[in-house]
Formats: structure tokens, sequence, C-alpha cells
């Protein structure tokens, strides 16, 4: 979330879309209805499931799963030619006003740039036209045909009301409806709040998804204002934290970058990720990615990082390709991998073709299992029914079980969707032989170095080199990892501005990254964790819930990051001058001297109002990108791309792209998509309130409040297949089939898109054969094993399917 929770309430109108809230984010959802109440704020669904959300919205409209882009789209067009946008924050915060490449081009279904045979860009194009200072050029009269906004204005000009409807399956009144309340929001008194979750990030195009949605929130000018933003509601507890801490392959802590062999060296690496500036007196605040590096490495590494071997970069792996969880199943696949530890995850149900999952995990020489539970991947090998269909004796792969305890059976922060930091104390002791994952790894750990040094082996230096400063190495403890992710002095930091004065003596617990250092002088695990735990205490325990303000920025409740601030980007909130551009809404003001208020200010604290510098300073123009450069894989602007499987079996907008041009398939799952002949509805996956993925399956009163596996479909549908509500359906894709109990509802309608009838087929995920409720199938039997062209995510949300009754 670029806001938090409590900031919801804040909002005049709450778009839920590509997410359900009230039933995912029960708790959490009440800020959207404190807001309904207190502010006679509008609630609007836009879901291709009549959802609960819906049923306490104000407006709901449907959609086909997949189309977004399409819809968000033509509310972008829709907002540039009724002229019902924020034009003054647009103009002064956004880079409409930059001129673009005159090399860069989009045409029938492609930017500039396209590999056919790798399924890639090259993106030199994707970039703005510099002047002879290399900064970016612009037209503040925006007559250029080449500024940003008029190349943008063209790209949605296609997404007209009409094709909406076509594409989406959205009546064009309800898509009209959803685009007036929408532009009242372009007020500068006015604000939407987007809550989305896995609606928009599981798919092909996901991360587009998100973007366009982004991009109305920059042309409505709702970007660092409270009740406004970009609002991912996460998953997990702590699923937060795990990207912050960057546990992805291609990651490393703090959002930075995993070296790959394209840089060799410390100093290739420390050019590509250091910014400069694309404007005149820009501060771009990863101008300081070697400080924070640097420390990251002195954490890692201790004094076994020194500036002679370049503070330990080449123990770092260097990536050739994305180690992520498709790639890895693939590679088991292939039979390229001898053993998988399988950490809190239930790959069997929860990623995609579940049968390719057990056959690769069939393929493995040993799997180890950390789970408090018995989990469904953990029993892989045996055969439990239809549900799991196995030959046991010819599965060689030996399974470890190692039981650890859960969350609430230790103590630790978790980071919430809205980036604080809680400190959380254990409810109870783990029963029998659990232990906690840090025992097990640091067990792991130390017996691996230990046969390091005695027998040697490959990067030796990288195991032996660690730095692993805990009071009982075999036990590392949550307060000794906190400190260590904050960081701490290593010498005495001197104040450049106050001379014999220090900015931390050596020793000390750092008070904020702005101290961090690229000479080794400084150590963190995790520069925007810097300020989490201080020399003042835990902030992360602290529980002050005063709100001077009444805008829900409790500064003293736990601890946000980056610097505690609690609303990202929240200079935006003033207008060029300083001044609020709604006083009911004041984050922060110019005083005369430097910027204060209720939150902390997201800019250089005393840098004046109406100098050149923009408002968004990790970008190096400062500014809100309504064309991306080269920073996603399919393009600088949004573009419709079908599912891929697509109940239409084409693209109407251009037949000959219809799916992502810039997605992975690895050739065999290629060959595994089906076509809308055999299988033509368009299904789609989702939780139940009643349920968390597979674990309640395990407790008896989550089994009991939802018993037994089922669909939804459409009356419609029913019709058509002659089933009954309570009827028992096989629902088949081209990977395999699960049946259950049909629900037959109102809540899915038939939709009319592409010049047929499209209907849909809704599936919850959490059967499976463990635990004690009754045995179901995974749902993930029946999903494309293809990801998002950027992250990777699956595409659980859309794909085809036939349904028969059995
Ligand atoms: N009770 C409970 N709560 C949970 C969880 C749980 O298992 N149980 N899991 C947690 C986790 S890990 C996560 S990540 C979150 C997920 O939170 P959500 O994303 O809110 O949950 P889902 O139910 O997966 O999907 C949300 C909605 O997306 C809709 N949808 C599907 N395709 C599309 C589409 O193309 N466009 C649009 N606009 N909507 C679409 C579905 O119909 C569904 O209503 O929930 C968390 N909360
Ligand atoms: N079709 C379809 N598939 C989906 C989704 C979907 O919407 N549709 N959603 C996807 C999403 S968003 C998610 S998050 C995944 C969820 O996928 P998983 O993360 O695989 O699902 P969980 O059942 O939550 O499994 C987590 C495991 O962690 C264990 N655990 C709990 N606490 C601890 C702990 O402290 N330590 C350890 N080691 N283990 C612990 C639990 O017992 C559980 O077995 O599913 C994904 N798969
Ligand atoms: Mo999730």
């Amino acid at each position: 979330m670029t806001n938090h929770w409590v900031d919801i309430k804040n909002a005049n109108l709450i778009v839920v879309m590509g997410g359900n809230a009230a039933e995912a984010h029960p708790v959490g959802f009440r800020w959207a209805i404190e807001a309904k109440t207190r502010n006679k704020a509008k609630l609007i669904v836009i879901d291709p499931r009549f959802t609960r959300t819906a049923s306490v919205a104000d407006y709901y409209a449907p959609i086909r799963t997949g189309t977004d882009i399409a819809f968000l789209s033509g509310v972008i067009r829709y907002l540039l030619q009724t002229g019902k946008y924020n034009k003054e924050y647009t103009l002064a915060y956004t880079n409409a006003a930059l001129l673009v490449n005159p090399d860069f081009k989009f045409d029938d279904g492609l930017f500039s740039g396209y590999n056919a045979d790798k399924h890639s860009y090259d993106k030199s194009t994707w970039t703005y036209q510099l002047d002879d200072k290399g900064m970016a050029k612009r037209d503040d009269s925006l007559s250029d045909p080449r500024c940003v906004i008029n190349l943008m204005r063209d790209h949605v000009a296609r997404y007209t009301p009409e094709m909406v409807e076509t594409l989406c399956g959205t009546p064009k009144d309800a898509f009209l409806k959803v685009c007036e309340y929408l532009a009242e929001t372009g007020a500068h008194d006015k604000t939407t709040s987007f809550l989305y979750a896995l609606g928009w990030t599981q798919h092909s195009i996901g991360s587009q998804n998100i973007r366009t949605m982004a991009m109305i929130q920059l042309l409505l000018g709702n970007m660092g204002m409270a009740g406004g933003g970009v609002n991912a509601l996460r998953g997990h507890s702590n699923i937060q934290g795990l990207t912050d801490i960057g546990l992805l392959s291609t990651s490393l802590p703090g959002y930075l970058n995993m070296p790959s062999e394209k840089e060799p060296t410390l100093e290739a690496y420390l050019a590509k990720y250091t910014s400069k500036p694309l404007a005149d007196g820009q501060m771009n605040y990863w101008q300081n990615y070697p400080k924070f590096f640097i420390s990251l490495m002195k954490a890692m590494w201790g004094d076994k990082a020194t500036a002679d071997n370049q503070w330990g970069y080449d123990w770092l792996p260097k990536w050739d390709k994305s180690y992520d969880v498709l790639q890895y199943f693939e590679l088991m696949h292939q039979g390229k991998i001898n053993g998988y530890f399988c950490q809190g995850f239930n790959p069997v149900l929860a990623f995609p073709d579940k049968n390719k999952v057990v056959s690769s995990l069939s393929k493995l020489k040993y799997l180890v299992i950390m789970d408090p539970l018995a989990t469904d991947t953990s029993t892989f090998w045996k055969n439990h029914g239809e549900q799991n269909d196995v030959k046991t004796a010819e599965i060689q792969t030996e399974v470890f079980r190692l039981p650890t305890t859960c969350f609430a059976e230790e103590d630790g922060a978790v980071v919430n969707s809205g980036r604080w930091l809680q400190w959380h104390w254990k409810g109870a002791d783990a029963p029998g032989e659990a232990i906690t994952d840090a025992e097990i790894l640091a067990g792991i750990f130390t017996r691996l170095k230990a046969q390091y040094a005695k027998d040697g082996g490959k990067n030796a230096e990288a195991i032996m080199s660690l730095s692993w400063a805990y009071g009982n190495p075999h036990e590392p403890k949550p307060e000794e990892l906190a400190k260590e992710l904050n960081g701490k002095a290593l010498a005495d930091i001197p104040d450049p501005k106050n001379p014999g004065q220090f900015l931390a003596r050596k020793g000390e617990l750092l008070s904020g990254f702005a101290l961090m250092q690229a000479d080794g002088s400084t150590a963190s695990g995790c520069w925007i964790f810097a300020g989490s735990w201080t020399q003042a205490g835990n902030q992360m325990a602290r529980r002050d819930n005063s709100d001077p303000s009444g805008l829900g920025n409790t500064l003293g409740w736990a601890w946000a990051w980056p610097a505690n601030r609690r609303v990202l980007y929240n200079r935006a909130s003033c207008k060029p001058d300083g001044t609020p551009w709604d006083k009911k809404r004041t984050l922060i003001k110019w005083n005369g001297e430097k910027w204060v208020g209720v939150d902390v200010p997201d800019f250089k604290a005393d840098e004046p109002p109406g100098s050149a510098m923009g408002p968004f300073i990790m970008q190096a123009e400062g500014l809100g990108r309504l064309f991306a450069l080269d920073k996603m894989a399919e393009g600088p602007f949004p573009e419709h791309y079908e599912p891929f499987e697509t109940p239409l079996g084409t693209n109407p907008l251009h037949p000959k792209v219809v799916s992502n041009p810039a997605a992975r398939v690895f050739a065999a799952d290629r060959e595994q998509m089906g076509k809308h002949d055999a299988f033509p509805y368009a299904a789609t996956t989702y939780r139940l309130t009643e349920h968390f993925h597979g674990w309640t399956k395990h407790a008896r009163l989550n089994a009991i409040a939802q018993p037994e596996q089922f669909v939804e479909i459409g009356e419609a549908l029913a019709k058509e297949k002659g089933i009954a509500h309570g009827d028992t359906v096989k629902v088949s894709s081209k990977r395999g089939y699960i049946k259950a109990k049909a629900v037959v509802t109102k809540r899915i309608r038939a939709l009319q898109s592409g010049g047929k009838t499209v209907h849909q087929v809704g599936i919850p995920i959490h059967w499976g054969y463990e635990g004690v409720a009754k045995k179901g199938f995974s749902a993930n039997t029946l999903t494309p094993f293809v990801g998002d062209a950027n992250t990777q995510t699956p595409e659980f949300k859309s794909f085809l399917v036939n349904v028969e009754k059995v």
C-alpha cells in the first residue's frame, strides 16, 4: 500500500476491483465501512462474481475475468476526453509533458523492439528525448505530439465504451456509471482509494492491471493524498515482510537487485543501479544505492567484507535467469533438481497444474518439508484415491518432515499491508518436537559450515565468511535478527553539518537510513527497516494510538517503513506552492522553513516549494510515470491481451497478438493450453472467508463451517447443461479434472463478450486430501502453468474449463 489500512476511511470513493475485501480481509474492510458511514463515501465493486463485498456496495459492475486493462484504459480515455481529471496535478507531478523518443511505436498489438523468437523486447526506444545535458525534454504547452499525454490519448482511443463492452462483457451503461463515479474524484478535495489483490495480480498481464489503475490515480491527483493511493491488500501474515527482505530470486533485501551475470564486477553493478537524475535539480533517492548495498554486504559478511574484496561481491550468486517457482518446478520436471526445501509452502495445493507439480516432486532425490502441519505436499507420494492417484512404488523421493512453530508460537515483527512493522509476542509454546524456522535454518547452516571447514567445496568462501554473530549460533533470536536488519554504526559517523559532532557512535543502532555510508562504516540487513529498532528501543513495539489530525496517521503506533512514513509521496498532497490541495487532508505543509505535519515528509525536508524538485523522489525525473519507460516487460503503456486460455479464441483489438507477447511459457506447457472449442467456459479461483488456504481443513470448526468442495455456476449455464443445485459435477481443463458439488447461483451471470455468450465458473481453492475435513480436489489440478511477464505470478484467475454433470 502507498497508504495504509486506517487511511481508507478518508476516501470519498472506494473501488474494490481485483479483490474481495469483505471476505479475504474482513477486519481491514471495516475501514471501507467506516468511510461509508463517516464520510458518506461510495463503495463500488467490479468483479466477475457478485461477492459479499458487492453485497454491501453502492454499485456493482460485472466483468469477464482477465479484461481489467481494457476496462481501466476505457476509464483513462473517458477522463481525457471529458477533461474530468486533475489537470494541475497531472501537469506538475506526472510525466505527461515529457517528450518520448521519436522511434517509440505501437502497432497492431506490439510496441517497438519486439523479438518474436525470444518473446521479449529490446526496450531501447522506450525512452524520453534528452537534451544535451542528458535531461528529459518537456513541453508544458502539451502541444508536441510526442508528449506522453498525447501518445497516451492516442493509445487509449481504441477503448471506447463499445469496445469495453465487447472485451469485458460489462454493459456500456454500467461502465459509464463507474467512469462518472471516478471522474468526481478528479476534484482537489475528493479522493478514490482502490483496494485490490489477486483478482489483478494472478494474470499473465497482472502487473499491467495494477499499473493502469495507478495511471488513473495519477490523473485524478490521488497519489500522496490521504484517502487515495494504490492499495494492495496483502495475503499471508507477513507476506509484505517477505517482499521487503527480498525473498525472490532476483532481489536482495530492501528492493535492491540481486546481481546477474551481466554485472560481473561491483563497479558494473553499482553503475547500473545507482541512478542519475533525468531532470535538473532532482533528488533521486536511488542515488544512494551504494550506501544501502555496501551496508548490506557489511551485514552479511562482517569484517570479511572489505574495500579490497569489493565487500564480498564475488560471493553473491549471479543469476543467469529468474529462479521463480515456475522456473524451479520446470527444472524439477526436467529432472535437473536433486533436492527441494519446502518451507511454509504447500505446492500440491497452491501451485498451478497439480499433476505437473506431483510429477516434478516425484523426480527429486529428497524433499524437506518445514511446516507445523502434515501438508498435502508432504504425502504427495501416497495414493489418496481420485484426489491424488499416484503409483507410490514408482516414487523414490525421500521425504523429511521438520515440524516448525507457527507465527503465534514465536515473537517477532509482522509487516502489514500498510508497511507497518508491528512487534508481536508469542501466545503459546509450540507442541511436540516443533522448533522455530530460525533454529532449523541455523542448524543446517552450522552443520554445512562445519562440513565445508572439513572438506571444502564450491564457493566455500561465501559460506565460511558469512557473519553469524548471534548469542547462540544454533538459535538466532528474533530481537537479534531485528537489530541486524535495522543496522548499526561500525565506526563513529561524523555529522557533516556540525564538525566535531557525530550522527552515531561506533556500535550504536542506526536511527535511519540517512546515516548509511558507502565506505563500510555502517551495516544494515535491510535499509528500508532502518529506524525500526534504534538506541531508543524497539519502535515496532510502540502502541500509542493518538491521532491528532483524525486522519489515522498514528505515528506513535508501531513503525512504518520507510522512516515511519505513513503515506508515500505525501509531498504530492500539496500544490507546487506548498499549500495542501485539500485542507481537511493536510498531511504535511511548508512552514516557511521546512515541511512539517502529521506525517513524515516524503521529500527533502528543507527543499522550498517552487524548486525544480518533483515529489516522486524514487524516480529519476521526480514525476509519476504515465509512460513507464523500460520498467515493464510488455510495454510502457498497458495494453489488453487475452488470458492464455481465452474464451473468445482471439483478441478483438489485434487478432495477430492474442495474449501477452512478453510472457515466458515453457514449450511443453504451451501444448497444455486448452482451446475454447473443447473448454468453452471462463473459470476463476478464489477464497472463502471460512477457510485459510489448506490450513483450516486441519481444524474441525472450519471444516464444519464450509464442509464440502463446491463450484459456482450461473443459472443460464446450469440450465443449458441440465445441472441442478447440489448435483455433483466434473470440471475439467486440458490438464486434469476435479469433482465437486454445483452451487447454482444468480451471483455469476453470463456475459456478452466478443459477440458471444461467455459463461464463467467460480472455483474456491481450499480443498485437498490431508486434514480432518472431507477430502476434495486441488483446484490447481485445472490451472495453467504460465505467469505474469514481470513477476511470474501464475494465471490462477483466468483459464478455460468444461463442466459436466456426473
Ligand atoms: N478467509 C481467508 N482470507 C484470506 C485468505 C484465505 O485463504 N482465506 N488468503 C489470504 C491471501 S494469501 C491473499 S493473497 C488474499 C487474497 O485476497 P483476494 O484477492 O481478495 O481474494 P480472492 O478470493 O483470491 O480473489 C478476489 C476476487 O477476484 C475476483 N476476480 C477473479 N478474476 C478477476 C478479474 O479478472 N478481474 C477482477 N476485477 N476480479 C477478478 C474473484 O471473483 C474474487 O472475488 O486473501 C488473504 N485472506
Ligand atoms: N488456484 C489458485 N491457486 C492459488 C491462489 C489462488 O487464488 N488460486 N492463491 C495463491 C496465493 S496468493 C498464495 S499466498 C498461495 C498460498 O500457498 P501456500 O503458501 O502454499 O499455502 P498455505 O496453505 O498458506 O501454506 C503455507 C504453509 O505454511 C505453514 N506455516 C504456517 N506458519 C508457519 C511457520 O511459521 N513456519 C513454517 N515453516 N510454516 C508455516 C502452514 O501450515 C501451511 O502448510 O496459494 C496460491 N495459489
Ligand atoms: Mo497470497
